[in-house]
């Protein structure tokens, strides 16, 4: 990639907040989510705005980053260190100017995504040329939560999704509802079905039923298991990986590029799910992309139940070639019935890479009326 861009002078920052009820409640091996606290980065320059997602849940369920404790550094660390020595941005000074702070990889990609979103619009060029994207859209798979109705409640979701044309299924999964509804979902839907579980770290690597469970996962054929054990454990998961057919596939665990280059050389993994949020912003992304497929290792772009702002970064950077298996980008619709911005649909199965400039999407002014709106001005 990836021609130089001109920097923006940023004058403030604005946080802001927009609650949207769920379709539909969202179970994981961590607890239920109901609705979506969203969190929007505006970075308004004198010559352009960007736009992007803080994508925490809002409590510290997934990793130690939660909203209001995003919000928070945000407001009265990292962005008063942004505008702090003045002067004009890019997005590639934002990892620079805050490496002292420790963690916060979430709000820390907000910043500079809002920042190379207000760099791309000045140069009134979209995400996708700047990245030299190979592919105008992206396979849409979609993430199912451990249902309350159990297996045929399971059943029904994944039938309703299929009809809508994703192409991938991807189950949560948790001690006690892991092999059976598995096992019932391959006889339900036969062994054509693109299925692959998710555990979020929700399995001990020392416990031998845990272990018994994961062993009984690796008969049925799954294209992956995400993130089996808790994210430092990469020793554990290299052990059990050279017993499972499965490939094993790391999230939580890989939170910047020279982590997913370590976890490779031991080979706790075969696969890698990128978020830009989890690594620290959409450049350690396309460096986690780029450390990946020099190593022949596939990739996907995860998610995190973001708004139209997250999802259209993602669904662009998800165009790159090393995007290899489908990832977490679902339609808008599989989580909201009203996005913040332009909804994501699905046709025929994928999700097109948006062409406007930057990345593509705005929030809509409505949204933006009700919603909560702070600004950090320079001190
Ligand atoms: C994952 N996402 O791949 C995450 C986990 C996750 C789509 O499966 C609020 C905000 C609740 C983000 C629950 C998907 C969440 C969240 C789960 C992310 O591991
Ligand atoms: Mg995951």
């Amino acid at each position: 990639m990836r021609r130089d861009l001109a920097p923006v002078t940023v004058d403030r920052v604005e946080l802001v907040r927009v609650r949207l009820p769920l379709v539909t409640p969202f179970r994981t091996s961590f607890g239920v989510q109901t609705e979506r606290d969203a969190l929007l980065v505006l970075v308004a320059a004198a010559d352009a705005a960007g736009w992007g997602e803080c994508v925490t849940p809002a409590t510290p369920i997934y990793t130690e980053e939660y909203t209001d404790g995003a919000a928070h550094v945000l407001e009265h660390v990292l962005v008063p260190a942004l505008l702090g020595p003045g002067g004009r941005l890019r997005a590639e000074d934002v990892a620079l100017r805050l490496q002292g702070f420790k963690g916060h990889r979430m709000a820390k990609a907000a910043l500079e995504s809002a920042v190379l979103d207000a760099q791309l619009r000045l140069a009134e060029r979209s995400l996708a040329d700047h990245l030299e994207v190979t592919r105008d859209r992206v396979p849409a798979g979609v993430s199912v939560g451990i249902p309350d109705g159990g297996i045929p409640h399971l059943i029904d979701l994944v039938d309703g999704y299929l009809a809508a044309g994703y192409v991938r299924i991807k189950a949560k999964v948790a001690r006690g509802a892991d092999v059976a509804p598995m096992q019932a979902l391959r006889s339900r839907f036969g062994a054509g079905l693109h299925l692959q579980v998710d555990a979020n770290a929700g399995y001990d690597p020392d416990a031998r039923a845990d272990v018994a469970a994961l062993d009984a996962l690796d008969e049925l054929g799954l294209v992956q298991i995400e993130q089996p054990f808790a994210p430092d454990r990469l020793r554990a998961h290299a052990e059990h990986a050279a017993r499972w057919r499965t490939p094993v596939c790391l999230d939580e665990s890989i939170t910047d590029a020279a982590r997913a280059v370590e976890a490779l050389a031991m080979h706790a993994c075969r696969i890698v799910n990128i978020k830009p949020g989890r690594v620290g912003g959409p450049l350690e992304a396309v460096r986690v992309h780029d450390a990946c497929r020099d190593r022949g290792i596939p990739v996907w772009c995860g998610g995190m139940l973001e708004t139209g702002v997250g999802r259209a970064l993602n669904v662009a950077i998800a165009a790159l070639p090393g995007f290899e298996l489908p990832g977490d980008i679902s339609a808008s619709d599989r989580y909201f019935a009203e996005d913040v911005t332009e909804p994501f649909v699905l046709v025929d199965g994928h999700v097109a890479v948006p062409d406007g400039p930057g990345i593509g999407r705005v929030p809509r002014d409505d949204v933006l009326r009700r919603a909560d709106r702070r600004r950090i001005d320079p001190r």
